[in-house]
């Protein structure tokens, strides 16, 4: 049986992927559309297993005002697309089990769920380091009842060398908020306050924020090797006011121009 799930999920490119028991996250599902989805589809059976994925999404190490993850094409739908193909080739192979897919906006706690299936360690950051790919991996899961072996299942940290708590423009990491996470930031709809502007225009950032990862001692040797998902298509390391006319396949697409034009405004005032 192992067997033949292997052969499904690399079939579908999903080969670097780990499993981990249900019971491990389930005290920490996230509210979201995806929970009440979870929950009518597994509602005469529970879930027993959550199958973990990592896509690789690493391009360059240019410097720019766009985070490494808004540089391929938008993952949602690029590695949701494998999630979905396997997990119907799955549920085709073992009809009498329910195999459901998430990425993102998933009732999952993804970092956890990829620590706890051994796909890397969770770092100081909150997130999970890969030893090969390190930190610059999106996650993605299929959920199902059918109950696999499942081997070990402890979260391993990172050292706590504390190089991106220094590095946080925010000097968010390790107190509990989010507040100042210039990645949060740069996604807040409507007017920023006066800190929250002035953070966005000294991290330079126009859509999320690397400098956590840019530092991380375990993302120095990752390997570039994005997951052919994303066709070998590469945006530039930059976003400009003319780009805002055509958002189609970015991964910052959902939240709108005006967001994205607010942010460029403020870094293109005088400091
Ligand atoms: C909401 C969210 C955010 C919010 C965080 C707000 C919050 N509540 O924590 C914001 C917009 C800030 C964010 C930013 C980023 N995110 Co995000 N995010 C998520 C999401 C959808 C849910 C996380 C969550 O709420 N967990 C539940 C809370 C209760 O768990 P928690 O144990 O308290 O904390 C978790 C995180 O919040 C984080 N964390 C812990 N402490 C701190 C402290 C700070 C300052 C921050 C920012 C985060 C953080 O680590 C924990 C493990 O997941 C997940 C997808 C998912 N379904 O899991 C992606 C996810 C965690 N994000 C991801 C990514 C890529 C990022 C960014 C790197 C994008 C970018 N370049 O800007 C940044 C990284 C910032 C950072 N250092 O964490 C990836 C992580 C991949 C990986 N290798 O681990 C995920 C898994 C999405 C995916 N499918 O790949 N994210």
């Amino acid at each position: 049986m192992m067997e033949r799930i292997t052969f499904i999920l690399n079939k579908n490119l999903l080969d670097l992927h780990g499993y981990c028991s249900f019971s491990g996250i389930s005290e920490s599902l996230l509210p979201c559309r995806g929970l009440e989805r979870l929950k009518s589809v597994f509602s005469g059976s529970p879930p027993s297993t959550v199958i973990a994925v990592l896509f690789p999404y690493k391009v360059d190490s240019e410097p720019g005002n766009l985070s490494r993850y808004a540089r391929v094409p938008d993952y949602h739908s690029a590695a949701g697309r494998l999630l979905e193909q396997a997990a119907g080739e799955l549920a085709a192979e073992f009809p009498r089990y329910r195999f459901l897919s998430f990425i993102d906006n998933s009732p999952i706690p993804e970092v956890r769920a990829a620590a706890l299936s051994g796909l890397g360690v969770m770092g100081d950051n909150g997130l999970l380091i890969n030893p090969v790919y390190g930190s610059w991996v999106f996650i993605g899961t299929i959920v199902t009842d059918l109950p696999l072996e499942i081997k070990g299942s402890q979260i391993c940290q990172c050292h706590h060398c504390g190089a991106c708590k220094a590095a946080c423009p925010g000097g968010c990491i390790g107190t509990g908020s989010r507040d100042t996470c210039i990645s949060r930031i740069s996604q807040i709809k409507g007017s920023l306050t006066r800190e929250q502007e002035s953070l966005l225009k000294s991290s330079g950032m126009v859509w999320g924020c690397d400098y956590c990862q840019d530092v991380c001692p375990l993302n120095s040797k990752a390997l570039i090797n994005p997951h052919p998902c994303f066709g070998g298509i590469k945006f530039a390391p930059s976003l400009s006011f003319k780009d805002l006319d055509n958002l189609e396949g970015k991964a910052y697409s959902w939240r709108g121009a005006e967001v994205l034009r607010r942010n460029l405004s403020l870094l293109n005032e005088k400091k």
